[in-house]
């Protein structure tokens, strides 16, 4: 161990309160304060003129993808703009005037910044040159690109393996960025590529893969208008993914009905104004949500056991309520998945969802007349021990339905990240894929390991014990958004070498390795030109769908970099030229990474020509009904496993979910408008029978403090909240709970911490 002193830094920043104002809940979502909302943050940050410009270019054929989520465009986009309020606060965020340079390092040690809140962080501005925090240093110092390529290039060789590097993935990467990435890691030797899928819908992933052999989701986007039923379960799209709200509203205009699964009644699920429609910011909008299923956390499994078993007995009366023949020919597993729910007892399965039976009788009845039915799901199901299962229990329903391979039905994981599925497909993945590796060999003529890699948590536990030592994020913010905060914190610490690729300043680069670099890269929005000529590059959305991005706006500084060109850049010093691959050649020209792309990965036919316009959908087997790669070439039915949470008289289940004004790690503001909470983010909603319970009163300071394997994990200072959430259940925000999060508790298979499931006690200050 080396002599250097640790720099003294706050891993979890302020934990004083910034002054709340309560409202009640909203009503609706969108509508004019949404438009409004839009334009303060845009005008804030950008300036009327640029606001404006900018705002009509995002995701528009001409223009660049929108860097939030990864809902996709519809055909044609509307007139009005095709971008929502969050959209909006990410456009602005990302396009800021403000600037983190030189200057700003000389004035703030990151001692200093550690003591800002995230929400100062990043509105500090945009990155504008290569930084390097220098051993025992306090202060961040300017680098040249050459100079910070060939310290990272040395670091690297002076690793005794391979796998004492960890690489990680953020989802707003390029496909080109991202497959150049995967390339480069390969041939440096590892497949330690844990990305922020891992955290988020790895569970999804591994569920459908199992099940029905391909990890992404079965629907188009113009099936929300063809559905009779849609599912919404574990998802707050009003705040999350705003523009699936007008899919919704098509399939209401329809005739289809909604259900929506929360335990939160979420005012975006409620109604919706659709500011694009002079009508929808007029009238009062579309009521969303027919059903909602207030269902307990992490209760999803017994609460579709239970639907599943009541539609089982309408079966036998009607004989037409499952698809039989759809079931005969397609899948695998019916007799044990019956046997399985019969194993239960209606009223067992009743108690522990804790839904009011009567509105399961209105799901069942909808979901016995009709099969046109879509499930969409994020991180109410993922997040959980039983993640994976959480999944397979919702591909039960379908495939009990016929519900797939349809016009109107399928599965619907709605993606967060704005390319998080893109990277994955490209190769952003720990595990080891024999094709993958043998293409990559056949067309670049090296050989990639074949060692399995670190996913995050595993990544964060190498690092924490010394057998990780130089780390590398391609975005994100992986000390915020990674469990365990403190843990996680000291495993980055013990590196020697953490190098941050990003826009903005965040709290990872506080938090660093014995030396720290910082390597400034374009937006989505900025125009990437090379000797004069712009370059655009590709993404998939949440449906599968590839197209090009083109970004516009002048770059927030002229020093910055693409993606593609940094990873050239370390790629081309780490192997001094001695490499099968041209590195610096390929890293400018994403013709030349398309045409990899094409040869290394199905599916990506003529890419260079079919990216551009609106795109081309990858293949899905699905959609096509084809389950061939299966065990008997038949889709699985599972039996899922019900979750199993010790809990003790005095624990609560809590949720750790997003406010209105975040975008995971990136705190916009500090209001959550549709939960009707102001100006403050360290609070805590709570059922106010148990509030009587527990003595507590409205706005009482609580810590909150978890113990797994007899370690406890505390967050100070959250306001209580009285809520309409199930009795035995909290919710608060991450990334501030993290810290209760443990790292060696996570899904089954997927690995993704239990975010959405943290056992914890309260304690009243
Ligand atoms: N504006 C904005 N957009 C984003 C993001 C953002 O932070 N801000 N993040 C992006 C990313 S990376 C992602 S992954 C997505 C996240 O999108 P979401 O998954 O919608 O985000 P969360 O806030 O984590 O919300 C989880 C929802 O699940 C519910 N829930 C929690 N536990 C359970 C449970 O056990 N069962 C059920 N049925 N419901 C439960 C919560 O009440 C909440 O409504 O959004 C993407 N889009
Ligand atoms: N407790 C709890 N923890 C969670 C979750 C939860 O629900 N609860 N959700 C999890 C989920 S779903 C996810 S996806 C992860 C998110 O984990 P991450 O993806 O690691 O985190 P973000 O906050 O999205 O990263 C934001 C940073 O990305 C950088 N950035 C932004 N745009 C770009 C770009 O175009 N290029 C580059 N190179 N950098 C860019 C900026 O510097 C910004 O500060 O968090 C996870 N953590
Ligand atoms: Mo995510």
């Amino acid at each position: 161990m080396s002599t250097i002193k640790r720099r003294n830094i706050s891993i979890l920043g302020p934990t004083e309160f910034t002054g709340i104002k309560l409202k009640e809940p909203a009503e609706y979502a969108a509508g004019i304060p949404a438009v409004k909302v839009a334009l303060q943050h845009s005008f804030k940050e950008m300036g009327v003129v640029k606001s404006l410009h900018t705002l009509a270019h995002m995701n528009q054929k001409d223009g660049f993808d929108c860097p939030g989520c990864a809902w996709p465009d519809p055909e044609a986009p509307s007139k009005l703009g095709e971008y929502c309020e969050n959209g909006a606060k990410a456009i602005a965020e990302e396009a800021t005037n403000k600037r983190v340079d030189k200057s700003f390092f000389e004035k703030y040690s990151v001692e200093e910044l550690s003591h800002w809140s995230d929400y100062q962080i990043g509105k500090s501005g945009r990155l504008t040159e290569p930084m390097i925090l220098k051993p025992g240093s306090v202060y961040y110092e300017p680098i040249s690109w050459e100079e910070a390529y060939r310290l990272i290039a040395d670091e690297l060789h002076k690793l005794d393996s391979p796998d004492e590097g960890v690489f990680y993935t953020s989802g707003r990467s390029s496909n080109e960025a991202a497959f150049l990435y995967g390339l480069f890691i390969r041939a440096f030797g590892t497949n330690n590529m844990p990305d922020c899928s891992n955290m988020c819908h790895e569970s999804s992933g591994v569920g459908l893969s199992e099940t029905l052999g391909i990890g992404k989701g079965s629907v188009k986007l113009e099936d929300f208008d063809k559905a009779e039923v849609i599912l919404v379960i574990g998802q707050n799209p009003g705040t999350n993914h705003p523009r699936m709200l007008s899919a919704l509203q098509k399939c209401k205009e329809n005739k289809g009905k909604v259900v929506s699964i929360n335990p939160l009644e979420e005012a975006g699920l409620i109604r919706f104004k659709n500011p694009q429609e002079i009508k929808g910011v007029l009238s009062s909008g579309t009521r969303l949500t027919d059903i909602h299923l207030q269902v307990k956390i992490n209760q999803d499994v017994s609460l579709l056991k239970l639907i599943i078993k009541k539609l089982k007995v309408l079966d036998e009366e009607r004989g037409d309520v499952f698809d039989h023949k759809f079931i005969d020919t397609y899948t695998q597993g019916y007799e044990n998945l019956i046997k399985d729910v019969e194993k239960y007892s209606e009223e067992e399965l009743l108690a522990l969802c804790g839904v009011e039976e009567s509105k399961i009788d209105e799901v069942v009845e909808l979901l016995a007349n009709n099969n046109k039915i879509i499930i969409c799901w994020a991180m109410g199901l993922t997040q959980h021990k039983n993640g994976v299962d959480n999944i397979k229990e919702c591909v039960n329903l379908l495939l009990l339905k016929g519900s797939l391979g349809k016009p109107g039905a399928g599965t619907c994981p709605v993606r967060g990240h704005s390319n998080v599925q893109g990277d994955r497909t490209v190769g952003i993945m720990h595990h080891v894929s024999p094709t993958l590796n043998t293409a990559i060999e056949n067309t670049f003529g090296f050989t990639p390991p074949d060692k399995e890699g670190l996913d995050t948590v595993h990544a964060i536990e190498a690092m924490y014990e010394g057998r990780a030592k130089v780390f590398i994020a391609l975005g994100g913010n992986f000390l915020s958004a990674a469990a365990d905060t403190e843990y996680t914190a000291e495993a980055l610490q013990n590196c020697d070498l953490t190098v941050s690729v990003s826009t903005k300043l965040n709290r990872t680069h506080l938090v660093t390795g014995k030396t720290g670099v910082i390597l400034p890269t374009l937006g989505r929005s900025e125009l990437d030109s090379k000797d004069g000529k712009p370059r655009y590059f590709t993404v998939e959305n949440s449906m599968g769908k590839v197209h090009q991005s083109k970004g516009l706006l002048q770059p927030a500084s002229g020093s910055l970099k693409s993606e593609p060109e940094i990873i050239g850049g370390i790629a081309d010093a780490y192997f001094h030229k001695g490499h099968v691959v041209d590195w610096k050649k390929l890293s400018e020209h994403y013709e030349l990474i398309r045409e990899k792309i094409e040869a290394v990965l199905n599916g990506f036919d003529d890419i260079n020509n079919r990216s551009k316009g609106s795109g081309f959908y990858l293949p899905n087997n699905v959609r096509d009904l084809d389950f061939s790669k299966l065990p008997n070439g038949k889709a699985q039915f599972s039996v899922c496993t019900m979750p199993k949470h010790k809990i003790d008289e005095n624990e609560f289940i809590l949720m750790t979910i997003r406010s209105h004004d975040q975008f995971n790690t990136t705190i916009y503001g500090l209001d959550d408008r549709y939960r009707g909470i102001y100006n403050e983010r360290r609070i805590v909603l709570m059922n106010e029978e148990d509030m009587k319970k527990y003595g507590l009163k409205k706005l009482d300071i609580v810590n909150l403090i978890s113990n797994y394997n007899d370690k406890e994990r505390k967050a100070i200072n959250f306001l209580v909240i009285p809520y309409n959430i199930p009795q035995g259940n909290l919710a608060s925000y991450f990334p501030e709970t993290n810290v209760l999060v443990p790292y060696n508790h996570f899904a089954d298979k997927s690995h993704t911490p239990i975010s959405k499931s943290i056992v914890v006690k309260i304690e009243k200050i």
